[in-house]
């Protein structure tokens, strides 16, 4: 509907030819931050130039409800940049690919098997138990010899673990070298692409030595190899009868498709080519390990920070799972202060606070703004997990907000709460990463307590903006529980 005025451009920043609205966001502040702060001079829905594109940016529900759902169809593109299509073969993906039959086909095969190998299934729980069993034993064995850790290494190898045998049947062990060069090479990734550097900005700048672009080209080149090799070894021993994992299931798809081409229909012209095949698994493959990696850090961190949260979620898995046995996901229902307590940590640091930018696929409106097509959208999710309207003390870390007044069941207190996403281009992985950050949440901390080396000042709750908001490096002691000081080498 259009206002009394009728249609109306969103209020934009001031923008210079060429360089667009950059020199006002040359700022201290993170973009998720400072796109908040800048809603007090703009208002909540504005917009700006970066280089030639018109970007308006998002900082409530309202609108990022009716840009994800009630138009999720018309805002379901992507936009093209230097740094994805590096990374995706210009955005043969389905995280950066643009809306058409191709990613609509993969995002179908992909969804459909992992609801073949995930959520469905006991065999993923298991898995997902055994690696929260092996990063248990490497705490206690820090414990026992008194030393501090630095949890990352060992939360990315077991996440990486479940997300390798569902995307390629296989796993890492410690020290593995193909694994050490995956730590560096993603790190890498994440560090440099799609944060809208200044190539993005300005694509021409290609043509002269870039820092960030080598560094990405580099990185993927070595993740290219490694995604070749597992692609190279599944061709050889595929069989139409048995499905081991994701990457047989994409192959299944295409060799059917090759099949069926009688009728004119490739699986090239399907988008089952090599390429998109290799580019699609690396999607899953990547967004398994890092969002998943960084909720559990950022967890940890915040539980550091908050002891009493951490005891009290002690206290209901001693008072329902007790130390007899690990914890199930069918405890999850009778564990309702820990899911709170996963809920808040992806309320209060998003994995992904702007999400990934939409791009208008026709002329449309947003409440009373008219916007023209090929316009990007960003939706800033810290705006919305951080808006003082809808939260009380928004960096007051409390799970209590998503429990009921008599703490015993699950709710959502406010709508203005959307950490995966919603409609066409929701997050595929959320059932998954679900399950993965309860199961080791509970065994974590049924066996141990975190805290900082005596000494050492807290972990800095400051995110590091990159694809993904990482926390920083910082190290810890795992003590474990009275009662659990052996190493118990309990199975699921
Ligand atoms: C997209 C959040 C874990 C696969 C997204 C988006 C968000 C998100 C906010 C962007 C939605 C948009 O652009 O509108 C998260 C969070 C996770 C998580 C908070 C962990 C707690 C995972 C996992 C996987 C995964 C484990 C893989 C198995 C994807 C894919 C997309 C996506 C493929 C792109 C969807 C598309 O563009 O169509 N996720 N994610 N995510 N996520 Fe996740
Ligand atoms: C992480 C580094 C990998 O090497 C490549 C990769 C692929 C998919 C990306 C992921 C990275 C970061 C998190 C992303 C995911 C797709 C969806 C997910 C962006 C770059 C989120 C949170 O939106």
């Amino acid at each position: 509907k259009m206002s009394a005025r009728g249609p109306q451009e969103p209020p934009r920043l001031p923008a210079l030819p060429l360089i667009g609205s950059l020199l006002s966001l040359r700022s201290p502040h993170p973009p998720h931050v400072l796109f908040k702060e800048l809603q007090k001079k703009y208002g909540q829905t504005y917009s700006l130039m970066m280089g030639s594109h018109c970007v308006i940016v998002i900082n409530q529900h309202t609108h990022a409800k009716e840009i994800l759902l009630k138009k999720g169809k018309i805002f379901a593109g992507r936009p093209r940049t230097v740094t994805t299509d590096v990374l995706t073969r210009d955005g043969k993906d389905i995280a950066f690919g643009d809306y058409s039959a191709t990613w609509r086909f993969h995002r179908k095969i992909v969804h459909g098997a992992l609801c073949m190998f995930g959520e469905g299934s006991a065999s993923i729980e298991k898995m997902i138990c055994a690696e929260a069993q092996s990063l248990c034993s490497v705490l206690s064995e820090a414990a026992a010899g008194g030393r501090a850790l630095d949890l990352s290494p060992e939360l990315t190898r077991a996440v990486t673990n479940v997300i390798c045998s569902l995307c390629f049947n296989s796993s890492y062990r410690r020290g593995d070298p193909e694994f050490e060069a995956m730590l560096r090479y993603s790190q890498g990734i994440v560090d440099t692409v799609a944060k809208d550097s200044l190539v993005d900005i300005f694509p021409w700048l290609q043509m002269f030595p870039n820092a960030d672009l080598r560094l990405l080209k580099q990185c993927v080149s070595v993740r290219d190899e490694l995604l070749q090799k597992k692609y190279d070894e599944h061709k050889a021993d595929y069989s139409d009868h048995v499905q081991r994992d994701l990457l047989d299931a994409l192959l299944r798809a295409k060799r059917s498709a090759e099949n069926n081409n009688t009728a004119g229909i490739s699986a090239e012209s399907v988008g089952l080519s090599d390429d998109h095949l290799l580019m699609t698994v690396g999607d899953i493959f990547g967004a398994g390990v890092e969002t998943t990696t960084t909720v559990l850090k950022w967890a940890i961190t915040y539980l550091i920070h908050y002891p009493q949260v951490q005891r009290r979620i002690q206290e209901e898995l001693d008072s329902k799972v007790g130390e007899d046995r690990s914890p199930q996901l069918s405890d999850r229902g009778s564990l309702p202060y820990l899911e709170a307590t996963i809920r808040e940590v992806l309320r209060i640091r998003p994995v992904a606070p702007l999400l990934i930018p939409h791009v208008a696929l026709s002329d449309t409106s947003i409440g009373d703004f008219t916007v023209r097509k090929g316009t990007r959208v960003i939706i800033n999710l810290w705006s919305l997990h951080h808006d003082e309207k809808e939260w009380k003390y928004p960096e007051l870390f409390d799970p209590g907000r998503f429990l009921n007044s008599e703490g015993t069941g699950l709710i959502i207190p406010s709508s203005s709460y959307l950490p995966f996403g919603a409609g066409l281009r929701v997050c595929l992985g959320e059932a998954l990463a679900k399950m993965e950050l309860f199961l080791f949440l509970s065994r974590l901390l049924q066996r141990f307590t975190f805290s900082v080396p005596a000494g050492h000042s807290l972990p800095s709750l400051e995110g590091k903006f990159g694809v993904v908001l990482q926390p920083a490096k910082y190290k810890v002691n795992a003590v474990p529980r009275p009662g659990w000081e052996g190493n118990q080498w309990q199975a699921c």
